[in-house]
């Protein structure tokens, strides 16, 4: 028996005395894929190679060499990033980072050919693909709005967007053989204070349905909507707010999307899961972290990020939560972004999946004292012997090691991108 496994057993025995049971916790983590944010790897640029510099109010800074310049690059990052992980992922893509043109058909008419080699790549790896209508970044978003323009033709141009990549998604599970989650996030918003905030609504809601009037498998394709608070340029007021999105997605059948930059400071994304599922909702996280603002850096294992793993546990039905990174940090190695932002976020699901059941006695008995207490007391209890032991079961080198693959990885490949 080797170290790491000499103190998993030994971890094991200190969680039998709190009713966990280490072994089912380790087999449980690989009921939770996370979904790796492609856009991290391409600075949310896309490769139409049109030039559209990224608009909708979202903002990437840092110039570190490497960026991806297509999508094979792009996939060679992320199956790069993959090998150093844990667990099962999905990728998720925006509607932009196109294989490939072709004259004459912008992304109101783009289909499966245009992201072929990404169906083939996911399905070659059997890795779910997601998909997110990129609504931004294009001449046709027109003083900030796309969807909720009053102008018929520009709500159109995006409505056959959003319908063009539901049928992407389509494509994509069907080469896949794994649902595809098609998000819809619009940056339709108002810089200062609008007259009109209602009908700006009232034609989000018509473009919605338009776009989701064409029938698709509910096994194949499940449409997210995602709310936002701001952004740059849209600080006074956004269309698509969580009030507009939690109706809509209650009234349609369809995913709330929450995103954890997208809510006041003090409002946290966790405590939403069980209000949700309890009414029988469905919910794509976009698992981010805003540093004084929606600033999408990657995450790291803080309070929040354990609070939300806490709920994603306690609410988790096998599809009524699907977890998915989102964040764009070009100030560091993007591989390492992916890799930090994941490897923490399966950290959190481990500690959520070792919690005491010795809490949840004491709230049962009404006993706040022990349940504040024991809360405490599980920071302490030996999650970190567990994880080892699940790193290595799936050969996960250590950190020092991940680190030593990246800069190797960045001198081989991304810095020769120039
Ligand atoms: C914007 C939303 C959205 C974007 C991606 C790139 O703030 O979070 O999910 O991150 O569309
Ligand atoms: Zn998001």
């Amino acid at each position: 028996m080797n170290k790491t496994e000499e103190m998993f057993r030994n971890a094991c025995e200190v969680y039998r005395e709190y009713g966990v049971d280490a072994v089912q916790a380790v087999k449980a983590m690989d009921a939770f894929p996370i979904t790796l944010n492609a856009w991290q790897g391409d600075d949310v640029q896309g490769f139409e190679n049109t030039g559209h510099s990224l608009t909708g109010g979202c903002q990437v800074t840092g110039s570190y060499p490497g960026c991806a310049r297509n999508s094979a690059e792009l996939r060679d990052d992320l199956d790069f990033a993959m090998k150093l992980l844990p667990g099962p992922h999905k990728v998720g893509l925006q509607g932009h980072e196109v294989d490939r043109m072709f004259p004459g058909r912008d992304r109101d008419a783009f289909d499966i050919d245009n992201f072929s080699d990404w169906a083939a790549w996911g399905a070659d790896r059997k890795i779910g693909l997601d998909m997110a209508p990129a609504f931004y970044s294009h001449p046709k978003l027109d003083h900030g709005l796309s969807l909720s323009h009053p102008d018929k033709a520009i709500r159109d141009f995006w409505i056959g967007h959003g319908q063009a990549m539901r049928r992407v998604a389509a494509a994509f599970a069907k080469s896949t053989g794994q649902k595809s989650v098609c998000n819809f996030w619009a940056p339709d918003g108002f810089k200062d204070t609008p007259a009109d905030r209602l009908s700006p609504r009232r034609r989000l809601a018509e473009s919605l349905d338009a776009i989701f009037a064409e029938a698709v498998d509910d096994n194949q394709v499940l449409d997210a909507v995602e709310s936002k608070l701001f952004g740059i340029g849209t600080e006074s007021s956004t269309v698509g707010s969580h009030d507009f999105y939690l109706r809509y997605a209650a009234l349609r059948d369809k995913a709330i999307c929450l995103d954890m930059g997208h809510f006041h400071p003090t409002e946290s994304v966790a405590e939403k899961l069980s209000a949700i599922v309890a009414l029988q909702g469905k919910i794509l996280l976009h698992v981010s972290r805003g540093v004084r603002w929606d600033s999408d850096h990657v995450i790291v294992l803080n309070d929040e990020l354990q609070f939300l793993a806490r709920e994603i546990v306690r609410c988790f039905g096998g599809d009524n939560i699907f977890i998915a990174l989102d964040f764009f940090d070009a100030s560091i190695n993007r591989t390492a972004a992916w890799i930090t932002g994941s490897l923490a976020m399966r950290k959190a699901l481990m500690i959520a999946l070792l919690e005491p059941r010795t809490i949840d006695d004491a709230e049962i008995e009404w006993n706040f004292t022990a349940r504040l207490l024991r809360q405490e007391e599980a920071k302490s209890l030996p999650w970190a012997a567990v994880w080892q032991y699940y790193r290595e079961l799936h050969g996960i080198p250590s950190d020092t090691q991940i680190l030593g693959a990246i800069g190797e990885y960045e001198r081989k490949t991304l810095f020769k991108r120039g």
